[in-house]
């Protein structure tokens, strides 16, 4: 859902955090949403919600000056992780242009991880995308817990081949690891906004990274 404005000299992008059930997506966003400066993000929105979990999605912009001249806008989705919500979770991957996928480090969750990430590639194969092309990182959760596997072997569960994802430890509820994870997926989603579009407007100005 990438799409440049002219006359409002902004940019918006679409960011989508992916996880199985429980694993800390609606965390992450409330976390950014309590630490970040209350200037360049607005309310948060929970579309329906059962306790902690997401029924629906979670919603929330943010504005960054990440391309000079444009106002930056990021579209910070979360979707629910049980798996019987496979339709909204398609719904709110339309568009995307880059994903976070949120592991559970827990012992317990290893197989919800995996089935999660290839419920993710189909999804994205049903809307034409594909995830060896899609700007991802790979956040393992939940370090501060007793019971976590290693992350080398969490990353092996869910590697692909000669996919290589940057990825972070992170404690959601307490934010480490939290903007490491937003500062690299924002800036990989707008480098690729930023190459697509300076090669296919060859003869207009140019976008520039600041
Ligand atoms: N100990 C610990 N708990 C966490 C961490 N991150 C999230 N949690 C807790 O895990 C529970 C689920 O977190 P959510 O953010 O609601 O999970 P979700 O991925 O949005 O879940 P769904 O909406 O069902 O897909 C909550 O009780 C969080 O407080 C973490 O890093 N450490
Ligand atoms: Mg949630």
């Amino acid at each position: 859902m990438s799409c440049i404005n002219f006359a409002r000299k902004e940019l918006q992008l679409k960011i989508v955090y992916y996880g199985p059930g429980m694993c800390g997506k609606t965390t992450n966003l409330q976390t950014i949403h309590r630490m970040i400066d209350p200037g360049t993000c607005s309310d948060m929105a929970s579309i329906a919600t059962d306790g902690d979990r997401t029924l629906f999605f979670d919603f929330m912009p943010l504005e960054a000056d990440a391309v000079a001249g444009y106002t930056t806008k990021f579209q910070m989705y979360t979707v629910p992780g049980q798996p019987v919500y496979d339709m909204t979770r398609r719904l709110v991957l339309k568009g995307v242009d880059g994903i976070v996928f949120v592991a559970d480090s827990q012992w317990s969750r290893v197989e919800d991880n995996v089935e999660s990430l290839a419920n993710l590639e189909e999804n994205l194969a049903l809307q034409g995308d594909d995830l060896a092309s899609m700007p991802l990182v790979m956040q393992y959760n939940k370090r501060d817990l007793d019971d976590i596997a290693p992350v080398h072997y969490l990353a092996y569960t869910l590697e692909r081949e000669s996919l290589e994802w940057p990825w972070f430890e992170s404690v959601a509820t307490e934010g480490a690891g939290t903007f490491d994870t937003l500062n690299t997926i924002s800036r990989l989603v707008l480098q690729k906004f930023v190459a697509r579009y300076n090669e296919q407007a060859a003869d207009q100005r140019d976008l520039v990274m600041v």
